[in-house]
């Protein structure tokens, strides 16, 4: 799955493959080690660095050898066999509820569920996995903290602040709860180079900004946000920070102690995982003073019923939250697609990422009646929206599915961004993950030139 470069100054002499799949493997300097310490290889004269081979990694994704080319990842990502086979294992041999049996099974179950959140812990760098709620989705992670926190702490002249490239799941839950509070949404803009305005930001926040909610990277534009520079001026003026890491987790190295921020919301479905689990991570201190969003079975310490009344107290971190019997595969297959995106490393995602869209938006600038939108690749994720003149989104991606490439068309649940921009009918969008190879970006290129030569044609015979 990925090869270990001997780098000798600059040129990158192919050393040996290894298979991470089966071995993990650890570079340190000029050693690698496999993960019991034992020494792989030893470089005579330069240091190593581990490249992510994307042909190999394809070879674990069953649904690539249908042919498809998929381009919409930023909807949802394959899965690995390696996660595939981790979700039916745990049906087949350890099914059982959590947390309510004291049967062998039932110890497994829960003992292979907060495995997961561990592993989530780790991914993310949280200080404890008690600070990590597995939910269903980002969506239900931002309702958590919107319902759990804004709604109780906003008051009538409080303000939310978000930016117009928020994805709809992180701008109607605050549009919902300050309605109910009688307080404000402000809406920061992009500049245009399409990245965050920052001075507009910082003009936006004052003494009346309770939360600040921000996606790390846009789902449409690709726009990569420094989600720190936001934490710190959140800070500045006493407000807390979401982050939306729908986009970035996935893609690049999200660490939540170097971000700063309070809270962070990702999906497992976008990253490798199964669909029905995603993770809500918190500040302890933040998530410990809140009040639970559901309530229901196993997120209680005890329920009594005295004088006539019942009362309850609340079960400890991340329990809390996590009301009713969860998704227990799916946190089982989360962990392993994380494990999986560890072997490869995010560093290597992200430059795998960044390396396909520079050579998309060279490609696809070449091409006459195609528009893309969106900052240069060192300033965005594995995303390139696009129109073709004369065509609409949905009809663009008709005809490229007919020739089996796979994108999202339309306005991707962010529709503020589009009017903002003045994009009345959308875009279309190819998102790519790290099994996406160039050969994909020239079918697109070359689909995509076939494509807006019959506009233009049909816009010709139109105008005779
Ligand atoms: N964007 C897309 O095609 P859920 O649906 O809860 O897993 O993720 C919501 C979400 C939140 N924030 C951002 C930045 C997102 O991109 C998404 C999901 C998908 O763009 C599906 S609409």
């Amino acid at each position: 799955m990925l090869r270990v470069f001997n780098t000798l100054g600059r040129k990158l002499e192919v050393f040996e493959p290894v298979n991470p799949g089966r071995v993990a493997i650890y570079v340190c300097g000029p050693t690698v080690y496999d993960a019991r310490g034992a020494n792989l290889f030893q470089s005579p004269t330069g240091y190593f660095a581990v490249m992510l081979d994307p042909y190999e990694i394809r070879k674990d994704f069953p649904i690539l050898s249908t042919g498809v080319i998929y381009l919409d990842n930023a909807a949802t990502s394959q899965k690995p066999r390696q996660v595939i086979e981790a979700v039916a294992r745990f049906y087949e041999s350890v099914n059982a509820n959590i947390h309510r049996g004291i049967h062998r099974l039932s110890r497994e179950a829960t003992e292979a569920y907060e495995e997961a959140h561990e592993v989530v812990a780790r991914f993310i760098n949280a200080r404890s996995w008690r600070e990590v709620v597995f939910v269903r989705n980002a969506t239900e992670a931002i309702n958590l903290v919107a319902y759990s926190w804004a709604l109780r702490n906003l008051r009538e002249g409080d303000e939310v602040v978000i930016t117009v490239m928020e994805h709809h799941s992180n701008m109607l839950p605050w549009v919902a709860v300050a309605r109910m509070r009688g307080a404000r949404v402000k809406v920061v803009g992009l500049k245009r180079d399409y990245t965050l305005d920052y001075e507009e930001l910082e003009r936006a926040l004052s003494e009346r900004t309770r939360i600040v909610a921000v996606t790390q990277a846009s789902n449409v534009l690709g726009t990569i946000v420094d989600a720190r520079r936001v934490a710190r001026l959140a800070h500045e003026v006493g407000a807390i920070c979401l982050v939306d890491g729908a986009q970035s987790v996935p893609h690049m190295p999200v660490d939540v102690r170097a971000l700063e921020c309070d809270f962070l919301a990702f999906s497992g479905h976008k990253m490798l995982g199964p669909t029905g689990i995603g993770v809500l991570w918190g500040r302890e201190e933040l998530l410990e003073g809140m009040e639970p969003f559901l309530y229901g079975g196993d997120m209680i310490r005890e329920v009594r019923y005295r004088g006539g009344a019942i009362e309850a107290s609340w079960n400890e971190l991340p329990w809390k939250f996590e009301a009713g019997t969860p998704n227990i595969a799916g946190g089982v297959g989360l962990a392993e697609a994380v494990r999986y995106l560890q072997r490869v490393g995010m560093e290597e995602v992200r430059r795998h990422e960044e390396g396909l869209v520079r050579y998309a938006l060279k490609r696809l600038s070449e091409l006459e009646g195609v528009e893309l939108y969106g900052p240069p690749p060192e300033l965005r994720c594995g995303i390139v929206s696009f129109n073709v003149e004369g065509l609409d989104p949905h009809t663009v991606a008709a005809l490229l599915d007919q020739r089996g490439i796979a994108v999202r068309s339309g306005f991707h649940c962010a529709q503020p961004l589009h009017e903002y921009l003045g994009l009345t009918e959308g875009t279309v969008r190819a998102s790519f993950y790290l099994y996406n190879v160039k050969e994909e970006v020239d079918a697109l290129a070359e689909a995509l030139e076939g494509i807006a030569a019959i506009a233009a044609q049909a816009a010709g015979q139109r105008a005779l």
